[in-house]
């Protein structure tokens, strides 16, 4: 029989599921408009402290968007970057801030940059070029529909986009309606008591 210390070292070892994150998120991305769509980011704060993003901003390859002096993001709640254009559809919610061109393309990638010039997180697609992806970039979506963070290691709607293990094939799925969410949408609280799955197999480790 294996030392217990030996046996707790091996599962700690295992990919644990750190729910919710605790910074700001970038929590959807629109990649591929259709031509009645066009592009945004939404950011989300999983945590339960509001979060500045007082003159952060969102980076892709080719353009750097500031966010204004004062923005931050209430608890639990979103913040939407929409890129002007006749193609907003109305029965979206209406970005909080504006940007006549995004940057965003097929094969790359987002990032929420803070005042110190640190990535607070990324999201990547298809060939995203390094530094604009995570551990591993998602695969391309197809045209119109939008890449969303899950929720936990199992989506919930209604549970906002906490999950961030840094990979983003692992954490990123594909929404064939896109929603974007403003700082008006109403807040979405991660699931209670999700710290992970790992600590449930501690538990029945030692329980047994
Ligand atoms: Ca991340
Ligand atoms: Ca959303």
């Amino acid at each position: 029989m294996l030392p217990i210390s030996l046996v707790l070292m091996t599962v700690m070892r295992m990919p644990l599921d750190p729910i919710p994150a605790n910074h700001v998120v970038i929590s959807e991305v629109l990649v591929s408009p259709s031509s009645t769509q066009d592009y945004f980011v939404e950011l989300y704060n999983p945590t339960g402290t509001a979060k500045t993003l007082s003159l952060f901003q969102l980076q892709t390859p080719l353009i750097s968007l500031l966010i204004p002096d004062g923005t931050a993001i209430e608890p639990y709640s979103f913040l939407l970057l929409g890129q002007v254009s006749d193609n907003w559809p109305s029965a979206w919610v209406q970005p909080d801030l504006w940007y006549e061109d995004m940057g965003i393309r097929v094969n790359s990638g987002v990032r929420l940059v803070n005042t110190q010039n640190q990535a607070v997180d990324t999201v990547g697609w298809g060939a995203a070029p390094l530094g604009f992806y995570e551990t591993t970039p998602v695969t391309s979506p197809n045209t119109g529909q939008s890449l969303e963070r899950k929720s936990g290691l199992v989506h919930n709607e209604n549970e906002g986009n906490g999950r961030d293990t840094d990979n983003n094939s692992l954490d990123i799925i594909k929404r064939d309606i896109p929603q974007p969410q403003n700082t008006d949408s109403p807040p979405e609280r991660p699931a209670a008591g999700a710290e992970s799955a790992g600590w449930g197999m501690i538990k029945a480790i030692y329980a047994g």
